[in-house]
């Protein structure tokens, strides 16, 4: 409310402002002041000085903003791959700035410069100059063609099938939650399939599939080794999912009906981010938010996030993911329940309450 009322306050004082001044013009027009459509010399050079004030109060605002949110941003990458989408998105960056403040610069200079005066200060025209057309068509093209030809490459080289060993995960989404399924011991994935979704089986998987009776299932955190491929492949049940590891700097489209996939290879554990600096000092500044609103403190862990908007609770739709040391991965996964395991206790378990059930109508 008080921002509303802040807003309706600066809005009715710039209207109060405008107002003001054309009552001075007017006044000013009556004493027999020049009439208010009369643009002299000097409204051109104020507004000649003003295009020069703006351009650098533009480019103060925009470094401003550079400085104070860039230590904000996502923390180093935990990622092989996530390194090189790094060092592209800063190259792009770099280019894309440094062509923005030179068009800019010229563009209030030459409106500075050549403002309307009766000295000559023209500027030059000419009708065309093939010269000209060639250079801002040919060195335009030859920076595109080296950009999109980095992204591809690096782009083919996430989401195309990883070379040598690896681990395969499935990321399942539903509205609204995720569910990590591993491959287990034979790292093959066992059917799943929508008819066969019920209650106890949400993923509708296959359990006369003889290869995913091996298949492990986790949900609200997964954990995945450091240095180690892990291959992901991407299932939706009902719409358009997006999963996103910004941490990863890795995101795909979990598409009902298909499969998507996408590799990295993790390089930070957990526990080693917590330790980052700025990790420590991003989640200090959350923590003392959240001590404001009288919550618990929140602990850095990696997530897989949604990243379309898939629903009401797409906002709360998220998993931790934890990077272990390979060998605490490995005594991790060893305390899981297998599929073959967790599927033949609850079906024990529908079935005695099955037979209760009989039993009471008996
Ligand atoms: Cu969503």
């Amino acid at each position: 409310m008080i921002t509303l009322l802040t807003w309706a306050v600066i809005i009715l004082a710039i209207v109060l402002v405008c107002r003001l001044m054309k009552i001075y013009e007017l006044a000013a027009e009556l004493r027999g002041g020049k009439p208010q459509w009369e643009v002299t010399e000097s409204d051109n050079r104020m507004n000649a000085r003003l295009m020069i004030l703006f351009f650098l109060a533009f480019l103060g605002f925009a470094f401003y903003h550079l400085y104070v949110f860039i230590p904000k941003l996502l923390p180093v990458a935990a990622s092989e791959h996530g390194a090189k989408m790094d060092w592209l998105f800063n190259f792009n960056m770099i280019i894309i700035g440094f062509v923005a403040i030179v068009t800019n610069f010229c563009l209030f200079y030459f409106a500075f410069k050549y403002y309307g005066s009766k000295k000559n200060n023209q500027a030059t025209f000419f009708v065309e100059s093939h010269k000209l057309e060639l250079i801002w068509t040919v060195v335009p093209g030859i920076v595109l063609t080296v950009i999109i030809f980095l992204g591809i490459k690096t782009w083919s080289d996430i989401t195309s099938a990883p070379q040598g060993e690896n681990i395969v995960i499935e990321l399942y989404a539903k509205q609204f939650d995720w569910t990590a399924r591993y491959a287990g011991k034979d790292n093959i994935l066992g059917k799943r399939n929508f008819k066969k979704i019920t209650d106890t089986n949400p993923m509708g998987l296959d359990l006369t599939d003889p290869k995913g009776s091996d298949d492990i299932v986790a949900r609200n955190e997964f954990h995945i080794p450091k240095g180690k491929t892990i291959y992901f492949k991407l299932g939706s049940r009902d719409v358009i999912h997006s999963a996103y590891m910004p941490h990863f700097r890795a995101q795909m489209n979990c598409v009902p009906g298909m499969s998507t996939e996408l590799h990295y290879i993790p390089t930070i554990t957990t526990d080693s981010m917590r330790k980052d600096p700025q990790v420590i000092k991003n989640i200090a500044e959350v923590n003392e938010i959240l001590a404001k609103k009288g919550e618990a403190p929140i602990e850095f862990n990696y997530l897989l996030l949604c990243n379309k908007i898939c629903g009401l609770s797409h906002y709360n739709m998220q998993m931790n993911i934890i990077v272990d040391e390979p060998k605490d991965y490995e005594a991790w996964l060893a305390k899981q329940k297998t599929v073959g395991e967790t599927m033949k206790v609850e079906t024990a378990e529908t079935n005695s309450a099955g037979d209760k059930m009989t039993a009471e109508k008996k």
